[in-house]
């Protein structure tokens, strides 16, 4: 660890900034998280000393540019404790990773009657690719009920996993209720019927410690601007053997192992599946936010993410007029809620008036806002860099709000 908490703000310059007029409480890094220092650094050490493609020239600067590429993938596989490098493809972000498994393994595999399960609590990125292999071959999309509070237990998973189960694609956490899910006895049920288990990353790995194997995935998808990394990278991590019976989605230049005028060869996992000049700043830069977090500490920051999460949500809990949605606990560092009578973008709207950025809308999930029965909500979310004083932030904006409307 670098510090105490309120030293690490020090690291994201942007943190320091006022926005109308006022301190900036940034209440959005489920939506993106703020950059430190070291990240920003790397990707401008790369283009001003290093820059060139990779895998490609043999030049000095080529030769640099692969190894820092290279690096970045071993350091990202250190940090969710994958087995090789080689098991880790980078993408640009959740949404392509997802995809990149309902085409290249769903497609391939899947057949008519074959059965993927899903839960109403899925971003878009994880439900989308799934209705749509399914329309492609013919398997059925099944959901797992959540309880009345957001949750998914082990029965209502058991009652829908079956022996036509191929598939089962959950996230780890919910980026609107907060839900912490049981990932890896799910796995444990998908692997007893021979289904793969598919894990969203997104809201898991950026505030959690991450074992691929304890947690039991077949594939794991995350995105490196949730967790201190730059936009446009993120991760597919693989088991190595479903990798390689994966096809490659995107064709063309370094995927390839051999071409004739008819023909062409896969190379080996990962470069099959990253044709084209990849976001080569990107993954030195995910591999500099790597270095970060790790710094920090993963426990660390999943204790502190917890504690805010729990804290908003029971301070939020308490105030007249507000609905919060999700479990009490455990619950993960983010809260959707409304304020009675007030439109969410409007909420946010006013917020923004006080420097307090979230989010408000649907985040993606519409078929979870249909199971809230709500058209959007505003959503705070928290990470290491946030303390006990953005929740007042965040509480006086609410009590502020109301104030500004009953006017
Ligand atoms: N959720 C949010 O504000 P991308 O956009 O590919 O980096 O991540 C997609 C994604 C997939 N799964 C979950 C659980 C997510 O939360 C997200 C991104 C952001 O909630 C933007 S919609």
């Amino acid at each position: 660890m670098t510090g105490s908490l309120a030293d690490l703000k020090l690291d994201f310059p942007i943190l320091s900034r006022t926005i109308n007029g006022h301190r900036l409480v940034y209440l959005d890094s489920a939506a993106t998280s703020q950059k430190p220092v070291s990240v920003i650094e790397a990707e401008l050490d790369f283009y001003t000393q290093h820059n060139a493609n990779i895998l490609r020239s043999v030049h000095t600067l080529a030769e640099e540019a692969t190894t820092l590429y290279s690096q970045a993938r071993e350091s990202v596989a250190r940090f969710i404790h994958a087995r090789r490098p080689e098991e880790v493809v980078f993408t640009r972000g959740t949404t392509e990773s997802l995809n990149l498994v309902a085409r290249g393994w769903g497609d391939k595999f899947l057949t008519a009657g074959d059965e993927i399960v899903v839960s109403p609590m899925e971003h878009h990125s994880n439900l989308i690719p799934w209705q749509e292999v399914a329309r492609r071959t013919g398997a059925h999309l099944k959901f797992i009920e959540l309880t009345p509070d957001g949750q998914i237990t082990r029965d209502a998973a058991r009652a829908v996993i079956g022996e036509h189960t191929r598939i089962v694609a959950l996230s780890a956490i919910s980026n609107v209720l907060g839900t912490i899910n049981p990932i890896s006895e799910i796995a444990t049920m998908a692997h007893s019927v021979g289904a793969i288990m598919v894990v969203d990353g997104a809201q898991s790995v950026p505030h959690q410690p991450t074992d691929v194997a304890t947690l039991g995935a077949d594939f794991l998808a995350f995105s490196g601007h949730k967790m201190c990394g730059p936009t446009g990278i993120g991760v597919l991590w693989g088991k190595l053997s479903l990798l390689e019976a994966c096809d490659p989605i995107m064709f063309g230049g370094e995927m390839i192992s051999f071409v004739d005028r008819e023909h062409a060869t896969w190379a080996e996992v990962p470069e099959k599946f990253e044709g084209g000049t990849p976001n080569i700043a990107g993954a030195i830069g995910l591999g500099a936010a790597v270095h970060y977090l790790e710094g920090v500490g993963m426990d660390h920051i999943y204790r502190h993410s917890i504690n805010l999460g729990e804290e908003a949500y029971r301070r939020l809990r308490s105030m007249d007029g507000v609905t919060v949605y999700g479990p009490s606990r455990p619950r993960s560092g983010l809260v959707a809620f409304n304020i009675d009578q007030i439109h969410p973008h409007d909420v946010a709207q006013v917020f923004d008036s006080r420097g307090v950025a979230i989010r408000a809308g649907h985040h993606c999930a519409q078929p979870l806002m249909q199971w809230l029965g709500v058209g959007s909500t505003a959503r705070a979310s928290f990470y290491f860099y946030n303390t006990e004083e953005d929740i007042d932030g965040l509480t006086e904006a609410v009590e502020g709000t109301k104030r500004y409307f009953r006017r």
